[in-house]
């Protein structure tokens, strides 16, 4: 970034002004959305960062559509985003982690033009012990001929190349949101002394190759056999390589994208369809993976190109340096 963006201070408000600008056709309805995301993201770092005092840790003793134990936080984050999003009169579907069915808030129509998608609160079983989590999301156009859809799965249920906008935030150390509109990756870090976002990072790319892969190799007996192969060679001497595994997928995401590397999580006896969610886990990760010059697969079809069939499926996920992630592949289909 040059040294006049640095002095700057370019607020993602601004930064995605200036993007809309190079789109002619586009209006501010995009900004505004995604500044009901920022909000959002900014209430639930003040809860994250209170965890432990301000009664939001522990169990809400429910369960998800995904048999997980569901975090007060997690339910706490999902009305945040719920409440902040809704109020943006663009929004008609909201798709969450943590609600079994989609909301329609508007019916999707030449206002109601974007489905919004997320992961809430992503690696919430963390909250407890302090590690870093993240709010994951995915935005979609809804159909042109809504008349003509059977209900809203039909506006959801579109591929990861659809996307017009991916973007997660990790709390961890300091909080950042990363986001794409298709013109690249860019990072803002959160200024608690303003209460803003602020650009320190544009089109941020992923090294092209890293030596360290990141995957819970206590699943490692029951994954592929090629699978197996490759960690075997990644850590023997033809490798090297270094193993990081915080088991936050944000986390481990994040670091992949700035370190470079390769993220797996195949298939496994408990999870054989892999454990991670296609729509608003592997394909917005997977938008900006390939923006910064990464690549992700299930291990044969590219993500992006997945079909979903259904809102919470799962997929394989291997993610990261367009180099490792074909070398994973190399073993995997030897
Ligand atoms: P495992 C957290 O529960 C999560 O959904 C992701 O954030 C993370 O990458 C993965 O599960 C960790 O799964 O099976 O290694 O505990």
């Amino acid at each position: 970034m040059d040294e006049r963006r640095h002095n700057e201070l370019v607020t993602v408000g601004q930064h995605i002004q200036e993007a809309q600008k190079a789109h002619p056709t586009a209006s501010g309805e995009f900004s505004w959305l995604l500044s009901g995301i920022t909000l959002a993201t900014k209430i639930i770092q003040s809860y994250v960062n209170k965890a432990g005092i301000a009664n939001v840790l522990g169990s809400a003793q429910r369960t998800n559509v995904q048999g997980e134990d569901v975090q007060k936080l997690d339910e706490l984050a999902n009305q945040i985003i719920c409440r902040c999003l809704g109020y943006r009169e663009t929004v008609g579907i909201l798709v969450s982690e943590e609600d079994d069915e989609p909301r329609v808030v508007r019916e999707p129509g030449a206002k109601a033009k974007y489905v919004v998608l997320f992961d809430p609160l992503d690696g919430s079983s963390n909250i407890d012990v302090n590690v870093s989590i993240g709010t994951i999301f995915s935005i979609l156009r809804c159909l042109p001929d809504a008349k003509t859809c059977d209900g809203p799965l039909p506006h959801i249920l579109q591929k990861g190349v659809k996307q017009v906008a991916a973007g997660y935030v990790v709390y961890g150390s300091s909080t950042v949101l990363a986001y794409t509109t298709g013109s690249g990756v860019h990072m803002f870090t959160l200024d608690p002394s303003i209460g803003a976002f602020v650009l320190f990072r544009e089109h941020v790319r992923m090294p092209a190759a890293g030596k360290m892969y990141s995957v819970n190799e206590a699943y490692s007996p029951s994954f592929p056999q090629g699978v197996q192969d490759y960690l075997t060679w990644a850590k023997g001497d033809g490798g090297g390589y270094s193993l990081r595994y915080i088991g936050s997928l944000v986390a481990d995401f994040h670091r992949t994208l700035l370190r470079g590397g390769v993220f797996l999580y195949p298939p496994t006896l408990k999870a054989p369809e892999g454990k991670l969610r296609l729509l608003y886990e592997a394909n917005p990760l997977a938008f900006l993976a390939e923006q910064a010059g990464g690549a992700a697969t299930d291990g044969r079809t590219r993500i992006l190109d997945k079909q979903p069939t259904s809102l919470h499926e799962r997929t394989p996920l291997i993610i990261g340096s367009k180099e490792e992630v074909d070398r994973v592949l190399s073993f995997w289909h030897a």
